[in-house]
């Protein structure tokens, strides 16, 4: 039997400058979402890259005095190192200045101009450039542009036109019979009443006023609209319509597609209808998650007010990162970021529950066992039910990881860590200690300590694998069968007579008044 697949897909990023949290976040979640379906059992191809062309970027390397490839390669080097140093496990990284690309997005052109949807006009109306966007008079909000308020230009200019306006039908047709197709549900209302509803016009796809593009076919003193480009790298990237359709027949249709809520109208309205003109299925998901606001708004690299992953990945470390990322928001939703809600959450979470089962429960087998680990002997009062616990969880992992739920899915993994911690104030293995006869239920604790910790090591492994893999280090696994997602379905796996080797604190405590006055 062929193995099942899982194609997922980022938004590609502008380089116009450094990435900031809120890219981070849906990398993160993508990351975590590939991970998962690798650890069970499938061939996953994840996607994720930069999208470099367009007036913007154009504008960016000039202020820097830069010729736009020299000045996006550094860019992307950057980017990439920050995906490398989070551990982000993409198959795939394509630039849109990719010759390949290029090409395809050229013949995905001259495809749809076979087809009679794209015609030649002029456009006359608005363009708000940090969102490479087109607005209309009455689309603005209070003379800005509605997306970002900042101010439009007027344009007016020779260009092509996609017959955006023929799919409305269809696309009203498509939200009604397939709701499941953009989630959360909340965005559907959305595209159909504030976009769809209202008529759709057909979409200006070239510029000609500025040059930093790819060509159209046939009329090169003209440049493809960027988000026309930019929307393509989902199946230009695996080779539609000019190379390797192997690995398209293989992955397409994507099974989610992640983006930030701001471009959904892109990732439904416009993609949708590209997609359907060029006679290929539809994705089976856009996640349209929420913004991460800082108190003064939405985290912008004009108004300054980014936060750094860098910064935050070196005061605390990648896991911690990823980690509250995933955790502190429901991924559908929009929430705030402060210093205060990062630190409380890592202490408590971390430090506290995660950090403290660890160092504790390896500290009594060293002291207890002179770091063997025993076989269970005398089972306790509360092994049972830590065990039901324990080897429940993966089925609700399960379910939350398949919803997207991933803050869900953590709360599964963090019923474990509690219940574990509750298991030690329970069993009281200090006092067991204490009492030669008690030797068999020191055992037992011991043991069910350390494979509750293996269980959680390999539940943690989509979120958290650097830290999966400490704790597979100091409790002496490897990986393989003993770190396999079906090796949490059961508890007693774990071989006895290991020598644990305990390391260092994995989640070390954040003494939070001293941090916020630094
Ligand atoms: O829009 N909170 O690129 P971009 C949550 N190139 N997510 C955020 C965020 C925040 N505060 N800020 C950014 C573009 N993001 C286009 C995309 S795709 C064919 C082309 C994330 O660099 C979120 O995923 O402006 C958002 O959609 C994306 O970054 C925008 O990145």
């Amino acid at each position: 039997m062929s193995q099942k697949t899982f194609y997922v897909t980022t938004p590609i990023y502008y380089p116009s400058s450094k990435l900031h949290i809120g890219h981070t976040y849906t990398t993160v979640a993508a990351d975590a979402i590939a991970r998962y379906k690798r650890v069970t059992g499938y061939d996953v191809w994840f996607l994720t890259g930069t999208d470099e062309h367009g007036q913007k970027i154009q504008n960016a390397a000039e202020a820097q005095g830069m010729a736009p490839k020299a000045f996006l390669d550094n860019v992307v080097d950057e980017i990439k190192d920050l995906w490398k140093t989070m551990e982000i496990s993409y198959d795939q990284f394509i630039r849109t200045t990719d010759e390949e690309h290029e090409k395809n997005i050229q013949g995905i052109f001259m495809k749809l101009y076979e087809k009679g949807d794209i015609y030649k006009g002029e456009y006359e109306g608005l363009y708000c450039t940090p969102c490479e966007s087109f607005w209309t008079e009455t689309q603005l909000k209070d003379g800005k542009c509605p997306d970002c308020g900042r101010p439009v230009q007027k344009t007016k200019e020779e260009a092509y036109f996609f017959r955006l306006s023929k799919y409305q039908d269809r696309l009203l047709k498509l939200f009604e019979e397939n709701p499941d197709i953009l989630e959360p549900k909340s965005r559907i209302n959305e595209m159909v009443n504030n976009f769809i509803k209202p008529g759709l016009e057909d979409l200006c796809i070239s510029r000609s006023t500025f040059d930093w593009g790819i060509p159209v076919p046939l009329d090169p003193k003209h440049v493809i609209y960027v988000w026309l480009d930019a929307i393509c790298n989902y199946i230009s990237a695996l080779g539609f319509p000019e190379y390797n359709l192997e690995k398209f027949d293989r992955y397409w249709p994507a099974d989610v597609q992640l983006v930030g809520k701001e471009i959904v109208r892109f990732h439904t309205i416009i993609w949708f209808s590209i997609l359907m003109a060029l006679d290929i299925p539809l994705p089976k998901k856009i996640f349209g998650h929420g913004w991460i606001l800082l108190e003064g708004g939405k985290m912008s690299k004009s108004k300054g007010n980014i936060v750094d992953p860098v910064t935050l990945i070196d005061r605390y470390g990648v896991d911690a990162l990823k980690y509250f990322l995933l955790r502190e928001y429901t991924f559908g939703q929009d929430g705030i970021f402060t210093n205060e809600v990062l630190l409380n959450r890592l202490n408590a979470d971390l430090a506290n529950d995660l950090g403290n089962l660890v160092s504790r429960s390896l500290s009594m087998v060293e002291k207890y066992r002179g770091g063997v680990v025993p076989s269970a002997g005398t089972k306790t009062a509360f092994d049972d039910d830590l065990v039901a616990v324990a080897t429940k969880a993966h089925e609700a992992v399960d379910q939350k990881m398949n919803r997207l739920d991933y803050s869900g899915a953590l709360d599964e993994i963090w019923k474990v860590i509690r219940r574990t911690n509750k298991y030690i104030d329970e069993t009281m293995p200090w006092a067991l200690a204490k009492d030669a006869a008690k030797a068999g239920e020191l055992d037992s604790v011991l043991y069910h300590l350390i494979e509750s910790i293996r269980l959680v090591s390999v539940l943690i492994q989509p979120f958290m694998i650097h830290t999966s893999r400490a704790i597979w280090e100091q409790i002496q696994i490897q990986e393989g069968a003993l770190t396999a997602w079906d090796s949490c379905k059961a508890f007693g796996a774990y071989p006895t007579g290991t020598t644990i080797k305990k390391g260092e604190a994995l989640f070390p405590r954040i003494d939070i008044a001293k941090e916020l006055e630094a």
